[in-house]
C-alpha cells in the first residue's frame, strides 16, 4: 500500500485516554479507533494483523481435524433457556427483542448453540468424535471495558468445540487443542504457558488458561524454566496419535505454573531454584472440558455402541483473536513503538522514500515497491525524513528498506532490522535479496 493513500492514521501526541502501551500503540499506529466504549473499529492495518492472526489460528486448527463453521452472532434466547444459563449469565449478556417482541442475545460464546447444530444431525456414535470451530465476534457487556481490545465490549474469538463418546475420548480432543494452542502461539512469536484454571459461567471439570509472557501483563505469573524449552512440533509430538497425545500432556502438567491466585509456595519450593521463573502475563486462551454439561441440559444424544442413548461428553476452546493484538504488542515493542514478530506483521517491509520528488529516489522507491507490493507499506508521503523514520519504527515493520538521493544515484540501499536496530548499506539486489529470504523462511 502507499502510506499517502491509505486509512493509516498514526498519531505523534500519546492519547490522553489509553493507560497500557499496546492500547497507545494500537491509537497511535493507526490500527483502531474507538467507536463506544470497548467497541473498536479495525482500520486496513490493524485488520492486517487480526487476519494474520486468524489465519494461523486457523491452520493450526485444521491441522489438529477441527472443521471450520460460521455460527451468527446473535442467538435465540431459547438455546439458553434450555441449557440454564439465560438468566445465569446476567447482565454481561447483551439481549435484544426482535419486532415480533421475541428474545435475541448477541452471542458471548457458542456451546448452547453448537450443541444445538450437532444435536440436529448426529443419531451415532459412529459418528463421533467431531471437532467444530469458528472464528466470530463475540458480545460481553463488561462492566469495565479496558486496555482498549484486550478487554473489549465486541471481541474477536475463535472457538471451538469438541464432540466424543466417553471421557477417554475427550481427554483427547482436550489435549489435541491443548498441542494445537502451544503450536499456535509458538508461530505467533510468543512464549505461551498453560496453567490450571478456574472454569467460571463456562462450567465444568477441567480448564487450562494460556498466558503469554509480558511485562506489562495483568496478573503475576509463576512458572518452571523447562516451558521454554519443550518443542512442540510435529516432529516431536504426533497430534494424530493418542501416545504422543499423553506424553504432550504428561510434560505440560509435570512441571510448575501457576497464576498468583492459584500459586503453590511449598510446590513452588520444590522447583529448583535455577528453574524458577516469574513474571507478568496475559490470558490469550482458555479452554475447558465440561463432560455432559450441555448435551444432558439440551437433551442431545446419540445411539451408543450398546445401543443404549448416550449423551456425548464435551469440550470448548477458546483463543481471543483481537485480545492477541493487544497481547503481542504488549510483549514486543519499545519506546519507539511496536516490533512485530514477521508472522503478524501488516507489512514485512516498510518503504521509506527520503526525497520525494527526487527523480532517482522516486524510480528506485518505485521499483522496490513494485517487487514487494503485497507486503510493503510504501512511505510516498511529501514528509520530513525524520517524520518518516519515527512512523515506521511505530508502525513497527520488521523491515526498513531507506532510499534517499545519495544511495539511489549509487544504486544502494539502507536495510533496517527493527527488532534489532541493525543498519546495513546494501546494494538493492542483496537488501531485496534478504529480505525475501527472510519472507519465505519457515516460522521459528
Ligand atoms: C471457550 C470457547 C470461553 O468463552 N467458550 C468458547 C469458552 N472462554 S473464555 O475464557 O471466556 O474466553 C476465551 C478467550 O476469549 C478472550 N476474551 C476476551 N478478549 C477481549 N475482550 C474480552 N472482554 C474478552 N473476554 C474473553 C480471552 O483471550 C479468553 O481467553
Amino acid at each position: 500500500m502507499r502510506l499517502s493513500r491509505s486509512l493509516i492514521p498514526t498519531l505523534k501526541e500519546v492519547p490522553a485516554e489509553a493507560q497500557i502501551a499496546s492500547h497507545r500503540l494500537m491509537l497511535r499506529a493507526g490500527l483502531v479507533r474507538q467507536m463506544a466504549a470497548g467497541i473498536y473499529a479495525w482500520l486496513p492495518a490493524g485488520l492486517r494483523v487480526l487476519n494474520n492472526i486468524a489465519d494461523i489460528v486457523r491452520e493450526e486448527q485444521n491441522a489438529a481435524g477441527a472443521q471450520e463453521v460460521l455460527m451468527p452472532t446473535i442467538q435465540p434466547a431459547s438455546l439458553w433457556q434450555e441449557s440454564g444459563r439465560y438468566e445465569d449469565y446476567g447482565k454481561e449478556m447483551l439481549r435484544i427483542k426482535d419486532r415480533h417482541e421475541r428474545d435475541l442475545l448477541y452471542g458471548p460464546t457458542n456451546e448452547e448453540m453448537i450443541t444445538d447444530i450437532f444435536r440436529q444431525s448426529l443419531r451415532s456414535y459412529k459418528e463421533l468424535p467431531q471437532i467444530a470451530y469458528h472464528i466470530q465476534w463475540k458480545f460481553r457487556d463488561e462492566v469495565r471495558p479496558r486496555f482498549g481490545v484486550m478487554r473489549g465490549r465486541e471481541f474477536l474469538m475463535k472457538d471451538a468445540y469438541s464432540f466424543d463418546l466417553d471421557y477417554e475420548g475427550a481427554v483427547i480432543s482436550y489435549r489435541k487443542m491443548m498441542l494445537s494452542y502451544m503450536r499456535t502461539f509458538q508461530r505467533l512469536g510468543v512464549k505461551a504457558i498453560p496453567m490450571v484454571a478456574d472454569t467460571g459461567p463456562i462450567g465444568g471439570d477441567l480448564s487450562h488458561e494460556f498466558i503469554i509472557l509480558a511485562p506489562t501483563g495483568e496478573s503475576q505469573v509463576f512458572y518452571d524454566a523447562a516451558f521454554e524449552d519443550i518443542d512442540y512440533s510435529a516432529s516431536n509430538f504426533n497430534i494424530a496419535n493418542t501416545d504422543d497425545l499423553g506424553r504432550f500432556y504428561e510434560t505440560m502438567t509435570t512441571h510448575y505454573a501457576a497464576t498468583e491466585e492459584k500459586h503453590d509456595t511449598a510446590a513452588w519450593d520444590a522447583v529448583g531454584a535455577d528453574r524458577r521463573r516469574e513474571g507478568r502475563g496475559i490470558e490469550v486462551g482458555h479452554i475447558f472440558y465440561f463432560g455432559t454439561k450441555y448435551t444432558a441440559a439440551m437433551n442431545f444424544s446419540v445411539v451408543g455402541p450398546d445401543g443404549q442413548k448416550t449423551f456425548p461428553e464435551m469440550g470448548s476452546y477458546g483463543i481471543g483473536i483481537s485480545r492477541m493484538v493487544g497481547a503481542l504488542i504488549e510483549a514486543s515493542h519499545d519506546e519507539a513503538g511496536i516490533i512485530w514478530p514477521d508472522s503478524v506483521a501488516p507489512f514485512a517491509v516498510g518503504i521509506l522514500n527520503l526525497k520525494q520528488g527526487d527523480a532517482a529516489t522516486d524510480a528506485m522507491c518505485e521499483e522496490v515497491y513494485g517487487k514487494l507490493q503485497a507486503v510493503a507499506l510504501y512511505d510516498d508521503r511529501s514528509e520530513r525524513a525524520g517524520v518518516k523514520f519515527a512512523d515506521a519504527d511505530l508502525m513497527g515493520h520488521p523491515w526498513q528498506i531507506i532510499i534517499g538521493p545519495r544511495g539511489a544515484a549509487a544504486g544502494r540501499v539502507e536495510l533496517k532490522r527493527r527488532a534489532t536496530g541493525e543498519r546495513e548499506e546494501l546494494t538493492l539486489d542483496e537488501a531485496m535479496a534478504r529480505v525475501t529470504e527472510s519472507l519465505s523462511a519457515k516460522p521459528a
